[in-house]
């Protein structure tokens, strides 16, 4: 049988690199810090990789990587924010717990599909 067959490996939804800045944590505003991340939206999870030799397609497997952090999507929210940045192409993904991130890439179809493929995963998990 395949390693997998059990079905304990979430489904890999997207993985690539965009600049990140944690703004928020607990609802308490931070300061900007962007950085390049390797972002990987698995299951219910949005990861984030520091390390730039983890940046490799097979980086979010269990025990390839260490994770910098990772974003529970159930109930986030994601809005466009280029009023918040001078950066363009930026949005902003809020989590229940009142973490806020913003995403950001030089290139605005590749911002637009990750909104669009982390939106489809929140209102999956709204709809559950
Ligand atoms: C911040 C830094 C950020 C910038 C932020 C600045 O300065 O230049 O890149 O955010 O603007 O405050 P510092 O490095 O001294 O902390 P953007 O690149 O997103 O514009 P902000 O304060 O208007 O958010």
């Amino acid at each position: 049988s395949s390693p997998d067959s059990e079905g304990v490996t979430p489904e890999l939804e997207k993985a690539g690199l965009l600049n990140k800045t944690k703004i928020a944590e607990g609802g308490r505003k931070l300061r900007k810090n962007w950085n390049p991340s390797w972002v990987v939206l698995v299951g219910n999870s949005l990861v984030f990789f520091k390390d730039p030799k983890s940046q490799n397609p097979d980086s979010w497997k269990p025990g390839n990587s260490r994770p910098e952090s990772s974003v529970d999507l159930r109930g986030a929210q994601l809005q466009w924010a280029n009023d918040l940045s001078s950066k363009k192409n930026v949005f902003k993904l809020r989590t229940v717990t009142g973490n806020e991130f913003l995403l950001q890439s030089e290139t605005e179809s590749l911002i637009r599909e990750w909104y669009r493929t982390i939106q489809n995963v929140i209102d999956r998990l709204d709809k559950e």
